[in-house]
């Protein structure tokens, strides 16, 4: 084994956002940029003697060659052993599980999760610390700040690409090479928290489902358990192979990017359940027949029945979301008596509640729901607690989720993406605004109530629309006291409604602005008006306070969930 060393220079602007670095896979594949940063995340570790260092990725474009290329890595700078998915594959639940069970000091997800793939698509590479969760903050500013001045890079040269298909051990150099079968893995645990008696039995009875694996890496985890273990029919998943360019699809499993889904959800003949997960397998989107669940209230609902599955029968310990998820997981915490934690985008953020037991469950409105099992947001995790609630509860999941209104009222909820902003524009717009907060709190917005009447919501008057407060989020994380400053732009609105706007930090091509929407409703005789019409007033009133089409340059959202 040979180690050199490659001279290097620095790439602007190699900053992780919201989850890892994610760029265009142009980027990428330009010489040097992947090693420089990976060089970077090592320089930035302890000593790797001994180490043991997880690594796999989504299968999408570039995926195997990054992966050879961070084994012979990995090796030159003193790694012990290294752990990989078969095939290079990897879901992001399935690392976080692995690092944790295995005992490894971190992992590489090679993932731009929800992102398109392919050559034209994005790629993208996270660093997971030993809880299995994504690196706080301190880790990845500091492997930015190494980026910043980088000269050189280590590397084990030449050779013969690894076998990285064949399960079992490969030694280079001094380093060990475990190819291993992550699947299995992942389905023990799940085996160990769901009822599977149970959900076996109900796909005995005759229930279907339709799974849109999105031809990404989730499929063959979803195939192992559905039509496995449970004895779901052979069909039951669909999109099942894992593609480098996931199909041609845009794996993001939300309505508008699910709509092979959704139209298979669609009319009396309809499966029973419907279920979706993204690129890496951690988002998850929950449907009955001609019925959507949002994100936040699938995590409400969980929440409420956690005591229906065996996992979580002992209870749970508290509840976390992220600030712009809607309300409606508070209300259930408040019920049940227990914590509930507002915490900024990024589920970074939720790993020291979930490290000091303060909290069972987690969930965030951009399709991730998770829990204590690992220290990611696990889409095929969520997809069976519903299936566990399903075959406990003997209910459609429209049941389920109206029983719930009923008991806690409902959470209108809707996110608008502002995508291919320009950035300068984008920048403007939210300072402007967090320069006018002070000045907005106390306001009245007629047109939320001329919108009201518009859109035939009779409660034109809810609090005369006046704003209550007005701030941008700040996050002092309760276990070790780092703070988070920026996280969103908040207005609230007498009665609990709440505009949010923040910048997305997972994009590739200029900004996303996303503005979130979110008004309760404790009547059930109203909870049956269409979402964005209940949620016009409010959307009426963003527009009119920060100027989204003049400032964006743009005649509206791209994407509405
Ligand atoms: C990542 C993070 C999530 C976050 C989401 C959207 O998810 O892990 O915590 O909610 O991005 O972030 P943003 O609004 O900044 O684009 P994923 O599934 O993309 O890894």
């Amino acid at each position: 084994m040979k180690i050199v060393t490659v001279a290097t220079t620095a790439f602007a602007g190699q900053r992780p956002g919201t989850s890892g670095l994610r760029k265009q896979v142009g980027v990428f594949m330009q010489p040097h940029y992947l090693e420089n940063f990976v060089q970077a995340l090592f320089d930035t570790l302890p000593d790797k003697a001994g180490q043991t260092l997880v690594l796999g990725g989504d299968g999408r474009y570039h995926n195997r060659v990054a992966v050879q290329t961070i084994l012979r890595m990995a090796a030159a700078n003193g790694y012990a052993r290294v752990l990989v998915g078969q095939g290079g594959l990897l879901s992001t639940p399935a690392l976080s599980a692995v690092v944790r069970k295995l005992g490894a000091s971190g992992g590489i997800v090679l993932s731009a999760s929800h992102n398109p793939g392919g050559p034209d698509g994005d790629f993208g590479i996270k660093y997971n610390i030993a809880n299995g969760g994504p690196a706080p903050e301190t880790i990845t500013e500091a492997v930015y700040t190494r980026t910043q001045g980088i000269t050189g890079y280590t590397i084990v040269e030449g050779g013969t690409a690894i076998d990285l298909d064949t399960l079992g051990t490969i030694t280079l150099g001094d380093m060990t090479i475990e190819v291993i079968d992550p699947v299995a893995i992942h389905a023990q645990l799940m085996a160990s928290l769901f009822d599977f008696a149970a959900m076996r039995a109900w796909f005995a009875a005759g229930h279907r489902m339709q799974y849109d694996a999105m031809c990404a890496v989730g499929g063959p985890y979803a195939k192992a358990v559905l039509e496995g273990r449970l004895g779901a029919p052979a069909g039951t998943v669909v999109n099942g192979e894992p593609l480098e360019d996931f199909g041609g699809h845009h794996p993001d499993p939300n309505p508008a990017h699910a709509a092979q889904l959704m139209a298979a959800m669609s009319g009396q003949s309809a499966p029973d359940f419907g279920a979706a997960s993204d690129g890496d397998a951690d988002r998850n989107m929950i449907l009955g027949r001609d019925f959507v669940v949002t994100p936040s209230d699938s995590l409400a609902v969980l929440a409420a029945n956690a005591h229906l599955v065996p996992g979580y029968r002992a209870g749970l310990t508290g509840i976390a979301r992220s600030m712009p998820t809607s309300c409606a997981a508070d209300a259930v915490a408040k019920a049940l008596g227990i914590a509930s934690y507002e915490t900024p985008t990024g589920w970074k953020f939720f790993g020291n509640l979930l490290d000091a037991g303060r909290v069972t469950l987690c969930g965030e409105e951009s399709y991730g729901t998770g829990s204590d099992h690992v220290r990611e947001k696990d889409g095929l995790w969520a997809v069976l607690f519903w299936l566990n609630l399903l075959a406990a509860t003997g209910q459609s999941v429209e049941q389920i989720v109206r029983g719930h209104w009923a008991r806690f009222g409902r959470h209108y909820y809707s996110r608008h993406d502002w995508e291919g902003v320009a950035t300068d524009r984008a920048d403007a717009l939210v300072n402007s605004l967090r320069e006018r907060l002070p000045g907005l709190v106390g306001t009245r917005w007629p047109e939320a109530g001329a919108a009201c009447v518009a859109a035939g919501v009779a409660d034109a008057d809810i609090g005369a629309w006046q704003i209550e407060a007005a701030d941008d989020f700040a996050y002092t994380d309760p276990v070790d006291g780092s703070v988070s400053h920026k996280q969103g732009l908040r207005l609230l609105f007498a009665g609990g409604a709440r505009i949010v706007l923040r910048l997305s930090g997972t994009g590739t091509q200029g900004a996303t602005l996303r503005v979130y929407f979110e008004r309760y409703e404790a009547d059930p005789s109203r909870h049956d008006l269409p979402t964005q019409a209940a949620l016009a007033p409010l959307i009426a009133a963003a527009e009119q306070i920060a100027g989204l089409c003049l400032r964006t340059g743009l005649n509206g959202p791209a994407v509405i969930t």
